[in-house]
This record gives structure tokens, sequence and C-alpha cells, in this order.
């Protein structure tokens, strides 16, 4: 009997991940994003984008809009991305992103695009108002990484769906045009203690860009004594510490702050509670918290500013990233052109 499953991918590992210039980047972009992405740069290719036609499915200012992408490729570079070796570009400078996300919006289905989560939280009661590009979003994402061929996707967990649907997408195209293994399907690389950093002031929200409360995330251009009064104000609930990591369970503020801590600190939370566990949160907690952020991210904030200053350095990286990544997508798209039929065949 013939195997009936169909081909797997067979090319290259290659990494894509994206962050969007919609606000300044905090804590979670951090841990659950930029942290893997340096991690990764030396096991396999990587494509770092600036994402930043997703950013505009939400209004943002065209003048901060330029801003912000130097910025986010400035803590690109800040977090230690070598521009030798991975790929730092703005997705818009990329236009092959757009055209392959329109052969994706007539391969994914409106059932798939109803069930993201992600929509569903951004626009709560007010589906009507949002964009048409907040909803289709997530096929511009597969887009952005089927492009490259990306077989690894270093993100948070609240982007697991979204990358369950570039699989989705992947699968059907594969098998629709009869392509067995022409996308590969693409893995998530979420593991790991940042990869859900929650909001300071409540446990059960993920620390977010656009969360009008800046009280609710550490920002990574905050300085120290910003970082000590948020850790100071951020909500807790009134028992001390638990001693063991059972005793977190129904408690996701103190939850979130241990997790922060352990992830920081690469411990693991029972080591962290080792320490603190049957002691108030005000006493010896979170002050040693707060040194621990300040002592990561002043570096990272220092090496921002020093990125920020030479705004021309920082572009002609993202324009070398543009050219590179364009080379690497030109011959993807037109045999994708190829496989859909799409003239001169
Ligand atoms: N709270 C988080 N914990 C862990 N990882 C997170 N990420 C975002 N928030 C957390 C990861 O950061 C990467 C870049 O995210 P993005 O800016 O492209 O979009 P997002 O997920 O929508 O992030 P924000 O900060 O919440 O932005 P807004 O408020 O604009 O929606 C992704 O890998 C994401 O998983």
């Amino acid at each position: 009997m013939t195997d009936q499953r169909p081909a797997a991918y067979a090319g290259p590992k290659r990494v894509f991940s994206g962050v969007q210039p919609s606000g300044d980047l905090h804590l979670g972009n951090y841990l659950g994003a930029l942290v893997k992405f340096v991690a990764l740069q030396d096991e396999m290719e990587g494509l770092y984008c600036v994402v930043d036609q997703h950013a505009i499915t939400q209004w943002q200012e065209p003048a901060k809009l330029t801003a912000q992408t130097r910025e986010i490729a400035a803590a690109y570079l800040a977090a230690g991305l070598d521009p030798a070796k991975a790929i730092i570009f703005p997705q818009s400078a990329v236009p092959q992103h757009t055209e392959l996300a329109w052969i994706f919006q007539c391969v994914a289905r409106v059932g798939w695009l109803d069930r993201m989560t992600q929509f569903k939280d951004k626009v709560g009661k007010h589906k009507e108002r949002a964009s048409v590009g907040l909803y289709t979003y997530p096929v511009l994402q597969a887009a952005d990484i089927l492009l490259y061929k990306a077989t690894h996707v270093p993100v948070g967990e609240d982007q697991m769906q979204h990358l369950e649907l570039t699989r989705d997408i992947a699968a059907k195209f594969n098998h629709d045009f009869d392509a067995p293994g022409f996308f590969p399907l693409a893995q998530p690389v979420a593991e790991g203690p940042g990869a859900r950093i929650m909001s300071l002031r409540d446990g059960g929200a993920k620390m977010s860009k656009s969360d009008s409360s800046d009280q609710s995330r550490i920002n990574l251009t905050d300085d120290a004594d910003a970082i000590a009064a948020k850790i100071r104000k951020a909500k807790t609930d009134a028992e001390p510490l638990p001693q063991t990591v059972e005793g977190l369970a129904g408690r996701p503020e103190a939850d979130n702050l241990v997790g922060i801590f352990a992830a920081l600190s690469g411990q693991t939370k029972a080591q962290v509670l080792e320490t603190f566990g049957g002691q108030g949160f005000g006493q010896n907690f979170k002050p040693a918290l707060a040194d621990l952020l300040i002592a990561r991210l002043a570096p990272v904030s220092a090496r921002m500013r020093g990125f920020l200053a030479d705004p021309g350095q920082i572009d002609q990286i993202l324009a070398d990233g543009a050219e590179r990544a364009r080379a690497l997508a030109e011959p993807v798209l037109t045999e994708t052109r190829r496989i859909v039929g799409f003239w001169p065949g």
C-alpha cells in the first residue's frame, strides 16, 4: 500500500518573527520574543521583521510610525541581534508579503478567522468599528512566515492560535494545489519562562502595549525610578508569598510576579519561593524584583538609546535587511504564482 501522508517539508530550518511598531516595547515583548530571537540567531538563519503593516490595523500617527519602526529595530539590536547574521527589516519594504497574503486570503476560510480569540479580545463589543485589516491580520502573518518558508517562529503564548492558523493555511494550500511539502508547517518556539507575562494591574490580562494604563507594564525605556515605582504599586493580594508553586494557584498576580522573577534570574518558580515564600510582598521580594529588572533592562535601554542616536545607521541596517529579504522572498512568490496558475504560468 502506498503512503497517503503528504510529503514532509524538506527545506532548511529558518526562523521568522516580528514585532509591531505600535508603541513602546515592554517586558512581555522582551522575554516572550526578543530574548528568544537572540538565542536562536546562532542556531539557524533568521528574519526579524518590524511588522508595520500589522501595526496599521489600528490607528497609528504617520509621523510616529516611522520613528517607532526605528525604535523596534533599535530594540532588536540592543537585545543582541547581530545584523551580520540576522536579517532585520520593515515588512512594508518587501511588497511580496501582501501579494502572498492575498493568495492566502483565498485559501483561508471565514470560519477559521471567526475563531481567532485575539480579534475578539481586541474589538470587544465593537466589532463593526474594527478595521477589516485587524480581522484578516492573521492571514498576513501566515504570509510573513511562509514567504520565507520559515520552519520556526519564536512567539509568546498569545500568538499560538495564529501560528496554528498558519499551519492550516500551509496544509490547505499544499493539498488544494497538489504541491506536497511546498510550504512547511512552521513550529512555534514558545516554551520558556517568559512566554506569558501578565499586566501588573490585572493578573488575568496580558501585559500589552495598547493597555491604556502605563502602570500595567514595564517599558524597555523606563528608567530605574519608574521601574521601582511600578513594582512597588504592582497589584498583589493580601496573603504572604506561598512556600510552594502549588500555592500560586488562584493567585494570578503573585504567580505573574514570581514568574517574572524566575524568568529574569534563570531560576525556577520553586527556587524563587524557597527564598521569598512566607514573606509579605513588600518586605524583600518586590525590592529584589525591582533591582533585578533594573539590572537586566538598564543596559538594553542604554544600548537602545545609543542606536537611536544614529538613525542613519539603523536605516542602513533596515535597507540592507529588506534587500536580503526580497532576494529570499521573490523565488518563493514566483513559484507560488506558478502553482496557483497565474499568467504566464
Ligand atoms: N505579555 C506578553 N508576554 C509574552 N510575550 C508577549 N508578546 C506580546 N505580549 C506578550 C510577544 O511579543 C511579540 C511581539 O508582539 P506584537 O507587538 O507583534 O503584538 P502583540 O502580541 O499584540 O503585543 P502587544 O504588546 O500586546 O501589542 P498590542 O497591545 O499592540 O496588541 C509576539 O511574539 C508576542 O507573542
